[in-house]
């Protein structure tokens, strides 16, 4: 009978993929071959471009037989209690000041092959570090390929696993070996040795992590170095007696909370982690927080209208009349006159035939964009849009163009690229995290000709810019865009999104809009006040002016105290940076009693980390004068 040693290594563009290696008869090299070429073909890192198969001769007398090492499973319930496992395991093999290992297997660097540790002079005594130890010349004594065509990536880890154990354990010197697989997806690993035999442990990390290792612990008094690495990686063995993978049912079901438990704490570390801060009291200059009362420089209530008495006594006056809750979304049951009333407003207000409301303005750029763009379209977006655009945009499935922030020359480069496709530029008006304003002069012209729709969003614009706050087109005295969305929930102190537009496109949304088609229409209340409001702003036009006022005032005395800080609207950003220190800024004028978050990724770019002022028009000058002395104080306190 000739035997035959068998080695595949696949990799694609120069990557590693798969490797095995079979010791058969010579009557299965073909089927062998082919089996492993197939495995190489479809693995899960890819299909392999290159294979290289090498077949050496194996003589009859030189194999060593061993049988397989029994095998046993201890799964726990966390990674840590199986890592306490293997240092038990350790204990009764008598290698009680040797747990350390535990922690070197953890984060060993990445090697081909294994640590090879010698507790009698207690070092690696592998010869080279970065490689390791490569055991080679193995296999079950029984072919895997003859039963199934696919043996499946669990059922492979676990046979050659135990294959290599089985050879370890029984070299030479050698008392024990740890492992933990390097597949991101294979939890398992294990502990082995002659005393327990091949011990099964997981979880022994986390589901994503491909972070592997092996230890062989020997001892040289037993044989030395040389005979040992010898028998690892020249004695031909055959095990008998595998058994096939245990069932996947013995192990326990993988904890599914687990991969997020493990974000968590990453964003933690990181200082990305989020909490909310409680607010004790209604939104206006001042807010009841942790039993103190609070400077409020960040409420997006500019024109301080959500605690304004007619707003409030509005919003409770249509829940009386029209009740709590609308009873069902605009198609069916839950249309009323104040929702056509406040849409005519809302027309009104931006100069535009007709006007359709959304539940929140993140739901009506979700619903206008994905009901007026499909997957023939092109988005073309400002590279810091608010976030509702970007979502609105891909759920439409249509192409999106990023363009450079405000950038009309790079817009136009992209509008010609696409010309003749059905498309939508759209940006925010007023930019949420910088305060900016867009050049819609410019940008409604470009859309003009190249033949796409415009769109801008006046979330932060209503109330806050144009000489009487209706916004940006009122702001440049220009030509309006197509479809102008706004908020109820900023300025108007309400709550609520909206798109004005022509007829036929408030029409189409009606239609096509699933957010305004599948959501419960907003309730009395948010509608009552944000006709109250809009009715405030009209009446008493002071506001707007007051917010324009402060806003030049601040910037003006923040400069004065050396902060560099410049914006035409109510939006102020301080530049910090680094996500702690801007974190340390903002509970530094939290102490001091102003209210003013830190900003930070992924609401930003990492790096760009800032504080983000908002003023309201009802800011009084000392209150500005104390905010920007304080703001300087505390960026002299953390530098
Ligand atoms: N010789 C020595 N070390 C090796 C070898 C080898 N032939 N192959 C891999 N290693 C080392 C290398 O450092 C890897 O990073 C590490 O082992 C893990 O390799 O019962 O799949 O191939 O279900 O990811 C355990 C199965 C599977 C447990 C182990 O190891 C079970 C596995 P991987
Ligand atoms: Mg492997």
């Amino acid at each position: 009978m000739s035997i035959y040693s068998i080695k595949m290594r696949a990799s694609k563009g120069n990557k590693h993929v798969s490797g095995a290696e079979r010791m058969v008869e010579q009557k299965d090299i073909s089927k062998s071959i082919g089996a492993l070429a197939e495995r190489a073909l479809h693995h899960g890192l890819g299909q392999a471009d290159f294979i290289n198969l090498k077949l050496e001769a194996v003589e009859p007398a030189e194999l060593q037989h061993l049988e397989a090492l029994p095998v046993s499973s201890e799964f726990a319930d966390t990674i840590e209690e199986s890592f306490a496992i293997m240092e038990t395991k350790l204990k009764e093999l008598g290698l009680e000041s040797f747990t350390g290992l535990v922690e070197l297997l953890r984060t060993v660097k990445p090697m081909r092959g294994a640590v090879l540790y010698d507790i009698a002079t207690n070092t690696r005594i592998e010869p080279d570090q970065a490689r390791g130890v490569r055991v080679t010349y193995m296999d079950a004594a029984e072919s895997p390929e003859g039963n199934s065509s696919q043996a499946t990536s669990n059922k492979n880890h676990f046979r050659e696993a135990l294959v290599l154990a089985t050879k370890v354990v029984n070299c030479p010197g050698i008392l024990a070996e740890l492992c933990i697989s390097d597949d991101p997806l294979y939890v398992t690993g294990y502990i082995a040795s002659q005393k327990h035999g091949y011990v099964r442990l997981s979880p022994l990390k986390p589901v994503g992590d491909n972070h592997g290792g092996r230890i062989f612990i020997c001892d040289t008094r037993l044989a030395d170095k040389d005979t040992i690495i010898n028998y690892l990686e020249k004695v031909k063995v055959l095990v008998h007696s595998v058994p096939t993978a245990p069932a996947i049912k013995e192990s326990k079901p993988a904890d599914p909370v687990a991969p997020y438990t493990a974000t968590l704490e990453e964003l933690k570390e990181k200082a990305l982690y989020r909490t909310m801060k409680r607010m004790d009291s209604e939104q206006s200059r001042y807010v009841d927080y942790k039993g103190q009362q609070v400077l409020m420089m960040a409420s997006n209530s500019y024109l301080d209208l959500a605690a304004h008495p007619k707003v409030k006594e509005a919003a409770a006056a249509a829940v009386l009349q029209w009740g709590a809750g609308s009873g069902g979304s605009r198609l069916t049951t839950g249309n009323t006159a104040l929702h056509e009333e406040l849409e005519q407003k809302l027309a009104q207000l931006k100069d535009k035939e007709a006007a359709v409301l959304f539940n929140t303005g993140y739901m009506a750029n979700l619903g206008i964009i994905s009901g007026l763009m499909d997957k023939d379209s092109i988005v073309f977006s400002d590279e810091l849009n608010h976030a509702s655009i970007i979502d609105g945009a891909r759920l439409s499935k249509a192409t999106i163009v990023v363009y450079k922030h405000n950038d009309m020359q790079d817009l136009e480069e992209k509008l010609k690229q696409y010309q003749g496709k059905k498309g939508l530029v759209v940006s925010d008006a007023v930019f949420s995290m910088d305060g900016d304003i867009l050049n819609l002069p410019e940008f409604v012209a470009l859309g003009k000709k190249y033949g796409v729709l415009t769109m801008i969003d006046e979330a932060h614009a209503t109330g806050v810019v144009g000489k009487t706050g209706k916004g940006l087109v009122e702001h440049c005295q220009c030509e309006a865009p197509d479809i102008i969305m706004g908020t109820l929930s900023k300025s108007l102190g309400s709550e609520g999104g909206f798109a004005c537009a022509s007829q036929t496109l408030i029409d189409y949304l009606r239609n096509k809009a699933r957010s305004f088609i599948f959501s419960t229409s907003q309730s009395p209340a948010s509608l009552g006040a944000a006709l109250a409001a809009i009715k405030v702003m009209e009446q008493e036009p002071d506001r707007v002016a007051d917010l324009q006022k402060n806003v030049k005032f601040f910037c003006q005395r923040l400069k004065y105290y050396g902060v560099e800080a410049e914006s035409p609207t109510a939006i102020i950003p301080v530049l910090v940076g680094e996500e702690e220190k801007a974190l340390a800024i903002a509970d530094y004028l939290l102490e001091h009693g102003v209210l003013v978050p830190a900003i930070r990724y992924p609401t930003v770019a990492k790096g760009t980390a800032r504080l983000r002022v908002a003023l309201m028009a009802t800011h009084t000058e000392e209150e500005l004068e104390r905010t920007a002395k304080l703001i300087a104080e505390a960026f002299a306190e953390n530098a």
